[in-house]
């Protein structure tokens, strides 16, 4: 069976699981990475020798690199949904992908950082405002975007719209004020009636590291997939 290691709570282990959900796919999640640790064993030295997560082991294949294990599972398994079947079509989607991780993650993560996982006392103020405004012009060319098309790479929902639908949820659920950007509004709208996207990517992460701690912990109690 399909075995994704990392953690639940992680950025970039969370569109690997939305990713396997929507294509209903048998998994186990070892939970690793973080407080459960299990990096640094001779096992996983096979399987992601970056001791990172996230990775997959499918059978006898293994596979590290979040956006990389998104095409595999969507070609192997999706073809010609999420791996759209016209190859224009497909590389507009990789196109998105890759701006995800190369101009959009990269603030909201930071601002993910200086927001939630720092304790209160001490945020700082005017990089948390410099980080928000950086996210938000960013991503006011996915919103523009988005005027034309209700998907990233066109009218159906595509591997494109993975990476930057768990950056959004981010982005939109971090306590800072945001400007009105109402196609990334609306098409974050449409994500979120998505089952698989509201069971592994709407997850309340907490205000501060300590409930954010206490929420990833929860995970192994949980029993969690
Ligand atoms: N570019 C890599 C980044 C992987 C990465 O930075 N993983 C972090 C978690 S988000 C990690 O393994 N950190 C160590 C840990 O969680 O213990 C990917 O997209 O898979």
């Amino acid at each position: 069976m399909l075995e994704i290691w990392g953690r639940p709570y992680s950025s970039n282990v969370i569109p690997v699981i939305w990713c396997a959900n929507e294509l209903n796919l048998d998994y186990t999640l070892q939970l690793a990475g973080g407080s459960f640790g299990k990096l640094d064993t001779d096992d996983y030295q096979t399987i992601n020798p970056n001791r990172m997560i996230p990775a997959i082991r499918d059978g006898d294949f293994s596979l590290w690199e979040s956006h990389a294990i998104v095409r595999y599972l969507c070609s192997q398994y999706s073809a010609g949904e999420l791996w759209p079947k016209d190859s224009k079509t497909r590389a507009l989607a990789d196109q998105w992908m890759e701006w995800s991780a190369s101009l959009a993650f990269p603030p909201v993560i930071q601002l993910f950082f200086a927001t939630v996982r720092t304790q209160p006392e001490a945020r700082d103020l005017s990089k948390i405002n410099s980080l928000r405004d950086q996210a938000a012009k960013t991503l006011s060319l996915l919103d523009s975007h988005l005027s034309q098309q209700d998907y990233v790479a066109g009218e159906h929902f595509t591997m494109g719209d993975i990476p930057l639908g768990c950056v959004t949820y981010r982005y939109f659920n971090v306590d800072v004020e945001r400007p009105n950007l109402p196609h990334l509004e609306a098409w974050y709208q449409r994500l979120c009636q998505r089952p698989a996207y509201q069971q592994h990517v709407m997850r309340f992460f907490g205000t501060n590291p300590t409930e954010w701690q206490a929420l990833e912990n929860a995970c192994a109690s949980e029993g969690v997939l």
